[in-house]
């Protein structure tokens, strides 16, 4: 589907004096390798230090012994690093800019002078509940500042927050209460998005039937609509940050303390809690931050990502603060109330760097672009990529249409393990390749493996899977609670590397081309989902005997969810069931989770092990059944017959 273009697409003129230029992008990078410790040593330094640390970097891939530590004996706080110290200079600049879901109501500017008051304030809320040092806070809230004031209240007083996106239902949330074992959750009462309202103090409750007796929840009034109300476990935040002190002092952390963890998924069934630290992800985020999207005074950033995915941690709260940046934060969807939502809040906001996935500009160039047009986007300078790899059309219609041919567009690579960017373009420096996610960030080193062998491919090009030869200070620390499935899911394939699980070509330039996933994780709209959750979702129906799920090209998710079902004996195919399998997987997950094709299968291709051959059922959803390679290790190859006549992805 995708056209290859690799030609380079020169830098639009005015990026001459960008921060990196071509020539400082080739000394740093190869100082960045060169000595690594040294640059890294230097880099730390644009966090502010209670104690400086004296170690830079202590890592080892090495399978068994896997530990990496960042600037292990420097202390800092992170709330300090996003608020505090910019108050001598940033009092009254803008910190947030809050853009609610409803474009006919207020929009908020909050000072970095309010955000000190607010976060000091929700600290005190979250000690007057026995939150202490170390304790685990779940978070489940709209896109609206008290999301990030928690967060940041967290990292004020050193308990861990964990953000539980808003969209996830009430069986994930307990899942993910109970496997961080937070004391804590904190949600709103109602979350309006696309001008309707999620229900989720009522999520809330449902989850915490499922949780120890002994959490609390504290509940943002947001929206004012009426939910239950539990005295003694619920706890109105908005009334206590009130009569509570505007002051807190911060807790210095050291630099390996965990921030938080943000739970992914992976190839099994169990979302991975990804753990993060304190100094080495702060000092990467701010970093990556500021070069990838050339960050200046006074300019207005925004990350439409949301704050329950790595993207909204790195990119609208903490690379944005830690550099006192003026961050905007944005509750709705780019559809409603029209398909110029978002040029709309670009206009108003005068923004100057815009960040969103493929999947949103896929979905908003097929309402053509007169929705762009309307909108005066000259404050733009900058504009980037994330999630999944940008289809050229789409890329095109972005510069041409929204950067009007005078914007770098960044197209970014990285993934919630990993903190912050790791295969970018820099606005200034490297010249964009429609589809391409061009070259390593400062201390990345990729490397492309074969897959089968393991063996490192040299020269240009290459192609195999993508691995990262040494460590860099954003990179996760661990599975929370789980060192061994750590090990096991990142160094134990590729002895001695980080395995990504994407595949990837590096071509004549040396340039990275992300092709996807090669586990079993499929990327819907640029979220995650492992088909392993989704199957255990369907199987867990009463109607359902077997399931097995598997990606197919979808025109605007870029993947989309294909599930094979195998009744149980004697239940009766039908669409009604079809939709109830739906919406029973939409309240399972989450409606990100809900499968866009469903054919019965009367059989699943297995190997005479047993095992489900994916493969085959992956070539059947992308209709590529001319291609099955060998199945003669089927245990029954006539159901291939059945799956390929019925099949639901017809062209
Ligand atoms: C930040 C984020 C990570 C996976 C990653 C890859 C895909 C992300 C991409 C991209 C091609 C890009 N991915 N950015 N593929 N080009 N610019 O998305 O984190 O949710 O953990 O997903 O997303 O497959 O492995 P996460």
């Amino acid at each position: 589907m995708s056209i290859e273009n690799t030609a380079k697409h020169p830098i639009p003129a005015g990026f001459e004096d960008a921060l990196v230029n071509a020539a400082d992008y080739e000394r740093l990078y190869d100082e960045s390798i060169s000595d690594s410790e040294g640059f890294w040593a230097r880099e730390g330094k644009r966090l502010d230090w209670i104690h400086p640390y004296s170690i830079v970097k202590n890592t080892d891939f090495t399978m068994g012994q896997v530990s990496i530590k960042w600037f292990e004996d420097g202390i800092l706080n992170v709330a300090v690093n996003c608020i505090d110290r910019h108050l001598p200079t940033r009092a009254n600049q803008t910190a947030i800019i809050f853009e609610p879901d409803d474009p006919t109501a207020p929009t908020r500017h909050i000072t970095y002078a309010e955000l000190s008051d607010r976060v000091n304030r929700f600290a005190n809320v979250l000690l007057s509940q026995g939150v202490m040092r170390g304790d685990r806070v779940v978070i489940y809230m709209p896109m609206i500042p008290e999301a990030a004031y928690a967060m940041l209240a967290c990292a004020r007083i050193g308990a861990v927050h964990s953000v539980v996106f808003a969209g996830f239902s009430p069986d994930a949330l307990a899942n993910r209460i109970n496997d961080s074992g937070a004391k804590l959750v904190i949600t709103a009462d109602t979350a309006p998005r696309g001008g309707r309202r999620t229900a989720l103090k009522s999520n809330t409750d449902a989850a915490l039937l499922h949780c120890s007796d002994r959490v609390r929840c504290l509940v943002v009034k947001h929206t004012g609509d009426q939910t239950t109300w539990i005295e003694g476990r619920d706890v109105d935040v908005l009334k206590l940050m009130s009569e509570v002190s505007p002051e807190c002092p911060p807790r210095p952390m050291n630099a390996e303390d965990p921030l938080f963890i943000l739970y992914t998924s992976g190839s099994t069934g169990k979302p991975k809690g990804v753990v993060h630290t304190s100094g080495g992800y702060l000092a990467y985020a701010a970093m990556t931050f500021k070069y990838v999207f050339d960050y200046r005074d006074g300019d207005v950033f925004w990350c439409t990502a949301d704050v329950g995915w790595v993207t909204g941690h790195s990119y609208i709260l903490y690379g944005p603060l830690a550099n006192g940046a003026t961050t905007v934060m944005f509750e709705g969807v780019p559809t409603w109330p029209d398909a110029s939502r978002f040029w709309q809040v670009c206009e108003k906001h005068k923004v100057t760097q815009f960040y969103t996935a493929p999947t949103a500009i896929r979905a908003l160039m097929g309402q053509g672009p007169e929705w762009v047009d309307k909108h005066d986007l000259t404050s733009l300078r900058i504009l980037g990529t994330v999630g999944e790899p940008i289809n050229p059309e789409a890329w095109v219609w972005y510069d041409k249409h929204v950067g009007k041919g005078r914007c770098p567009i960044v197209d970014t690579w990285w993934q919630t393990e990993t903190g912050g960017h790791m295969i970018t373009s820099l606005p200034g420096a490297i010249e964009a390749k429609p589809g391409s996610a061009t070259l390593p960030f400062f201390g990345v080193k990729p490397e492309v493996l074969d897959a089968q062998t393991g063996e490192v491919l040299k020269g240009n090009p290459a192609e195999g899977v993508l691995c990262i030869a040494d460590s860099w200070p954003g990179q996760m620390r661990t599975v929370w609670g789980d060192h061994e499935r750590f090990m096991e899911t990142y160094f134990q394939q590729y002895p001695g590397y980080y395995f990504t699980g994407d595949g990837c070509r590096r071509d004549e330039d040396g340039y990275y081309w992300i092709t996807g996933r090669v586990d079993d994780v499929i990327n819907v709209s640029g979220h995650r989902m492992g088909t392993a959750e989704v199957e255990s979702a369907l199987v867990a129906h009463e109607k359902v005997a077997e399931a097995a799920v598997v990606g197919y090209p979808h025109h605007l998710k870029g993947q989309g969810i294909y599930a094979y079902v195998t009744l149980m004996n004697g239940v009766d195919p039908s669409d009604e069931l079809k939709r109830e399998l739906e919406t029973w997987v939409r309240t399972e997950i989450g409606p990100i989770a809900k499968p866009d094709l469903i054919q019965w299968a009367p059989g699943l291709p297995k190997t005479r092990s047993g095992k489900i051959m994916r493969r085959i059922l992956r070539k059947i959803a992308e209709n590529d059944y001319g291609a099955l390679g060998d199945i003669s290790t089927l245990s029954e190859p006539a159901v291939v017959d059945d799956l390929i006549e019925n099949r639901m992805n017809r062209p």
